[in-house]
């Protein structure tokens, strides 16, 4: 098949998502075109049936804002003409599914199906503002197929917008390959002593994160336990994190790492896995975490039950509950037997029930069914 994937370039859950599902569907034999402002940080292959297409936007001195939206429905539909793409994968709703419904009634003597994927905040941030609400559910309700990566997401999806839609839940995924323990051995070294564990937090710093709460279970897990904290990611909580390690006199033991690619590296050095959100429709961290080893201490915020195993290769806690947290952080880190079961326990998990294969065959199975119901 020929597909368009429409997706953010930046770091950030949706956009990996997005890239490595192209990476393998080109493998697999499919041709595949991204379509994005900038090349995804993750597209470091180079193949035959993979194509980028930078959307370039016009810049004149009329528009104070760049019109993006428009911008990128011309580049699908152009792309689309020149490839005859036989479908176009939207990931995160805001704004790819308009653009794509707008390229769709560009091209309107070619089918062009669209499968739109929910990944979270498209849905329960930015599509629950008063301002988007009507056009996400438009963009929802327009889309040939819906999938979403939780069935927290798809519940929450159909409950903020009263939609009868059919929504088809679809993990995301991880490559075993990539994604396993490997061994760093100077790596530990730079940020903690030998009698030290490494606690990990990796997100893009932004509210709904929780990331006081990070630091309030790691204070109380560093009162038992000599410890370190990895902060990996950056955003707009950055600043006020900062103050609030600094208020709890606990810049020494806090390493921001800002921005970073090669995660399992820095998860293979952990011991604990640390997501405190407020949302979370799925939480590709905690299973990038699991499958590299480490035990997750996580929020049930939405989709993070479906995905943490509760006392099999974490601990799950009420949002907010930093004690708790805390607790249960200092029984699995006290407790070397109990550590090595989680670690075991996530790793299958996560390599038996989130493998990229498995995942790969669901998206391909949904192109078929909507490819198919166009030939009518
Ligand atoms: O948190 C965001 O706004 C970023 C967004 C993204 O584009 O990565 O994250 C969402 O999609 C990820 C991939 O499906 C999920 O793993 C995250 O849980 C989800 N974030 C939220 O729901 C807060």
């Amino acid at each position: 098949m020929r597909i368009g994937i429409i997706c953010y370039p930046s770091y950030g859950g949706s956009g990996v998502i997005a890239t490595e599902l192209g990476k393998r569907l080109a493998l697999r034999g499919n041709e595949v075109h991204f379509i994005s402002y900038d090349r995804p940080f993750k597209l470091d292959m180079f193949h035959q049936n993979i194509y980028y297409h930078e959307v370039e936007v016009l810049d004149y001195p009329l528009f104070k804002f760049p019109p993006y939206m428009l911008a990128l429905a011309s580049k699908i539909a152009e792309v689309s003409k020149w490839a005859d793409l036989d479908l176009i994968h939207v990931h995160y709703a805001v704004p790819h599914a308009v653009s794509a419904f707008l390229a769709k009634q560009l091209v309107k003597d070619k089918h062009l199906p669209i499968v739109t994927t929910l990944h979270g905040t498209d849905i329960t941030v930015v599509g629950h503002e008063p301002q988007f609400y009507d056009i996400t559910r438009f963009s929802i309700e327009v889309s040939d197929m819906v999938t979403a990566v939780s069935q927290s997401l798809k519940d929450e999806t159909t409950r903020i917008f009263k939609t009868t839609k059919e929504i088809q839940v679809i993990y995301n995924f991880i490559d075993p390959q990539e994604y396993h323990r490997v061994e760093v051995p100077d790596l530990k070294k730079r940020y903690a002593g030998t009698n030290e564990k490494i606690l990990i937090h990796i997100s893009n710093f932004r509210p709904v994160k929780r990331l006081k709460d990070v630091v309030d279970v790691f204070e109380r897990v560093n009162r038992d336990i000599p410890s370190r904290l990895l902060m990996v990611g950056d955003g707009p909580e950055g600043p006020a994190v900062h103050r609030h390690i600094l208020s709890r006199g606990l810049e020494d033991k806090v390493h921001f790492l800002g921005k970073q690619e090669r995660v399992v590296e820095l998860l293979s050095v952990s011991d604990l896995c640390l997501l405190t959100s407020e949302k979370e429709s799925f939480g590709l961290v905690a299973l990038e975490a699991m499958a590299c080893g480490v035990p997750v201490i996580a929020s049930t915020a939405g989709g993070l039950p479906e995905i943490v195993k509760d006392g099999i290769t974490g601990y799950l806690l009420p949002i907010g509950n930093v004690e708790a947290m805390a607790y249960k952080a200092v029984k699995v880190l006290t407790n070397p037997a109990l550590w090595s079961q989680m670690s075991e326990n996530g790793v299958r998990h996560a390599h038996n029930n989130f493998h990229i294969d498995q995942i790969v065959q669901e998206y391909e199975k949904c192109y078929q069914v909507i490819t198919k119901k166009q030939a009518y």
